[in-house]
């Protein structure tokens, strides 16, 4: 959730006219040692060239992508992490990579031309003795290893394929910063200054949408991927249920979560968590996790893990002491049932919102939130709902996807009301991801309770347990 910074990388490449001047600074980057995240599984080769063969039956021109340096960030605690839709397309998690794909060949069109060539830095044993070994493209059985035709040095193939390709081929396809002007990521600027001073005559194309849809529609092996993220997340909520209790900091019990993940095999954090108590259960993106937990607070533990690239979504509201107030319990409830409404009428075919209908998830939640309870003025409750009811998630917790358009067997998607009243220092959101099937959808946290009774059973045999532990200890 929390974004990079990436000067570095852009004076870098930027501009390669003035890289001469540049050459020193950018060593020492280089010397700057990234570790690139090892990833627990990948989905068989097969896959991503499935993927790549669709991108390429839709366009006219090449297609022309970066993966991320390594270089975007200079923090000591950086892990290298692919650029999502670069590795959605190879599976490829290390730093420097390039990859070009042709147009898909006409019918009776030339089969020798190697259509789609990945781009790899070469062997670098210098920069290996600090990193590791890195796979390069000299290295025997590259193309098997990494399931693509031709493997080529980054260093001395792109750019002099860029210039041949624009020759014939003017039309080139990229990702676009998604804002014009002084938008987007650096990263897809750079990439698009590079493109325009390598290739002046080219036109450049955006095939962000393209690949976004392509993301939309989760593989089994994502699937299987975002299943274990999901049940990781579920293991840590169930132990922070257990843990929580007033006189804890926020930050220990979030830090016992991630461990839990760690501990589980997740790689890293799908998000940074968010944990609020009291006061802080109101702020949607809270993230310094400082506060003492008091008696009385609502806790909200927006906190999930990454598997395999992919990130699970899950948020519970606690009370800090183990026993809902009643009215942070009314809340609760109310928040529940919106959530309940909305899983009711989730199915292929339905859409979150679109303007002018009334019809999508978002509308049913809401209106369930606006008719039931009043905040301390009498007034309805629809006002302190102040964010959109769900959204795709994949290699990025918030995945590419369309508020307004039909959902799909194959999609996953969090549904995640909530109601956040500051003036009653009473924030409550209940977020659960679900699986779109043919006939429905499968909730994939299904393990982990919702119901405030059962929440409440579970705190209170975690505290009668720890309880029986410290007399234990002090008769001992
Ligand atoms: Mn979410």
């Amino acid at each position: 959730m929390s974004g990079r910074a990436w000067s570095v990388r852009s004076s870098c490449l930027a501009k390669p006219a003035i890289r001469a001047l540049l050459g020193l600074f950018c060593s020492a980057c280089l010397a700057s040692a990234s570790k690139a995240q090892e990833r627990r599984e990948r989905e068989p080769n097969s896959v991503y060239a499935e993927r790549r063969a669709k991108l390429a039956a839709q366009v006219d021109g090449p297609i022309i992508l970066w993966g991320f340096t390594g270089r975007e960030e200079g923090s000591q605690t950086y892990i290298f992490e692919q650029e999502q839709n670069f590795y959605y397309l190879t599976g490829h998690n290390e730093e420097g990579a390039g990859l070009i794909l042709l147009p898909a060949a006409p019918e009776g069109g030339a089969t020798n031309v190697e259509r789609e060539i990945l781009f790899l830095p070469a062997k670098n044993p210098q920069k290996e003795k600090w990193n590791g070994v890195r796979i390069s493209p000299a290295d025997p059985g590259i193309e098997a290893r990494t399931g693509f035709v031709a493997v080529k040095s980054f260093e001395s193939g792109f750019r002099s394929l860029v210039e041949i390709l624009v020759k014939t081929l003017p039309n080139f396809y990229t990702i676009l910063p998604y804002e014009k002007e002084l938008g987007g990521f650096p990263h897809e600027k750079a990439v698009v200054e590079w493109l325009q001073l390598a290739a002046p005559q080219a036109k450049l194309k955006d095939i962000r949408a393209q690949i976004g849809a392509l993301r939309q529609i989760k593989s089994p092996g994502e699937i299987a991927f975002l299943k274990q993220a999901v049940d990781l997340s579920l293991d840590a909520h169930l132990e922070a249920m257990k843990m929580m209790r007033p006189g804890l900091y926020e930050y220990q019990v979030a830090a016992k979560m991630v461990e839990v993940h760690a501990m589980g095999g997740s790689e890293a954090e799908g998000y940074a968590p968010i944990f609020g108590a009291g006061p802080n259960s109101t702020a949607l993106h809270y993230d310094k996790l400082s506060r003492k937990i008091e008696d009385g607070d609502i806790v909200v533990l927006d906190v999930a893990a990454q598997y395999s690239g992919y990130s699970a979504d899950i948020t519970r509201t606690l009370p800090a002491n183990g026993k809902f107030t009643p009215r942070q319990r009314e809340i609760y409830s109310i928040v529940l049932g919106a959530q309940n409404v909305a899983l009711a009428a989730i199915r292929p075919g339905a859409h979150f919102f679109c303007k002018g209908k009334k019809d999508g998830l978002m509308n049913i939640a809401y209106d369930f939130i606006n008719s039931h309870g009043k905040d301390r003025e009498g007034k309805p409750l629809g006002q302190y709902f102040i964010h959109g009811l769900g959204h795709d998630i994949g290699l990025n917790v918030h995945d590419p996807g369309e508020y307004c358009g039909p959902l799909q067997p194959g999609m996953i998607v969090t549904i995640e009301p909530g109601i956040y009243i500051p003036e009653e220092q009473l924030g409550v959101r209940i977020e659960d991801d679900v699986l779109i099937t043919e006939s429905g959808y499968k909730l994939l946290s299904v393990r982990l309770p919702r119901d405030p009774d059962e929440i409440e059973k579970i705190m209170a045999a975690a505290a009668k347990e720890r309880t029986k532990e410290s007399k234990k200890s002090s008769d001992d």
